[in-house]
């Protein structure tokens, strides 16, 4: 057990908060802007897998530095489908119920109650290092499982080159979708970085449930590449064979490329990379090539050096 946090999370939003606060703050909405407020949002479901976290702590994935304060973690993120801001408000974020459809070239398609998926494949947990494109960086103890569980779980065919990730599209839900950007953020890796040990899907962190900022219910967790290839709240994993066009290479082509691997040497067109900002201590540091994670995946990228817009 590594956090011993407050088991909030396992109540719905409404029994937390005070009868009367609650009742205020309803009417105080509803004057203001009801038509921004889904009604619903306080009767969200209870999540049915709490029980499941703090997980056990998976000792093979070793931190360099200390975990990043949850404080600083929560308030300090990247959600375009909230805010271009890093202090992002996802209340309006309805998490429960929420399915997953996985599908594509797979032997059966199939949509997954959220937690019959989390209960099926079961948790752990994993401190990972986060590396933003934009330089910063945080240490995160994540809970969640290996992404090829879920992949071995969905049978793809042997014709499947690449995993698509979508997030959810819902413009009153998440009201940075109205923005001219190419929703639904959608992101991408190949068979091979989809089944590495490092490729993880986290539904925890903290030792809990995974916030909404940080894109509950379920989000990846690649931690050799830029964070905006770790799309939040995931609605749609399919198995294809062309390499899928993503949020980012849709929205900035000249800016991020299908890779997006943690490199120091490969500075971003506006920006280098040699170091970035540890949002922990808030000093700078060199910035690693895979963000430390060479051993493991060091491998998967021989011969592709030169590829464009390799990272
Ligand atoms: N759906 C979605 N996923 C997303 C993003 C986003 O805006 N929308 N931002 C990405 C970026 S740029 C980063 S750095 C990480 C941030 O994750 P965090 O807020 O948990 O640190 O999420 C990634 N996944
Ligand atoms: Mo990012």
């Amino acid at each position: 057990m590594f956090y011993h946090a407050k088991k909030n999370w396992e109540l719905p939003s409404s029994a937390v908060t005070p009868e009367r606060v609650f009742l205020n703050r309803r009417e105080t909405l509803l004057g203001l802007g009801a038509s921004l407020i889904p009604l619903g949002a306080y009767a969200e479901e209870a999540i049915k897998t709490a029980d499941l976290y703090p997980a056990k702590l998976n000792e093979t994935y070793k931190l360099d530095r200390p975990v990043t304060p949850e404080k600083i973690n929560q308030t300090y993120n990247n959600f375009y489908e909230y805010t271009t801001d890093k202090r992002v408000n996802a209340d309006m974020l309805r998490i429960r119920p929420w399915t997953v459809t996985v599908g594509g070239m797979v032997e059966k398609e199939k949509t997954w109650d959220i937690d019959d998926l989390i209960r099926t494949i079961g948790v752990e947990e994993r401190l990972y290092r986060h590396r933003c494109v934009e330089a910063w960086s945080m240490a995160i103890p994540w809970s969640g499982f290996p992404l090829r569980t879920l992949v071995e779980q969905a049978k793809p065919l042997s014709s499947a080159k690449y995993v698509r990730f979508e997030t959810f599209l819902d413009k009153k839900m998440a009201p940075g979708q109205r923005s001219f950007m190419a929703w639904p953020y959608v992101e991408s890796l190949t068979m091979a970085e989809a089944t590495n040990d490092l490729a993880f899907i986290a539904t925890g962190a903290y030792g809990k449930p995974i916030s909404k900022v940080q894109g509950a219910p379920i989000r990846l967790a690649t931690p050799w590449k830029y964070g905006f290839k770790s799309i939040k709240s995931i609605v749609k994993i399919s198995f294809v064979d062309k390499m899928p066009e993503t949020f980012w290479a849709n929205t900035g082509p000249t800016e991020y490329g299908f890779w997006a691997n943690v490199n120091p040497d490969v500075p971003h067109p506006r920006w280098s990379q040699a170091s970035e900002t540890d949002l922990t201590t808030g000093s700078r540091r060199p910035t690693l090539l895979y963000n430390g994670y060479g051993e493991q995946v060091a491998a998967l990228y021989k011969g592709l050096e030169k590829q464009p817009l390799f990272m």
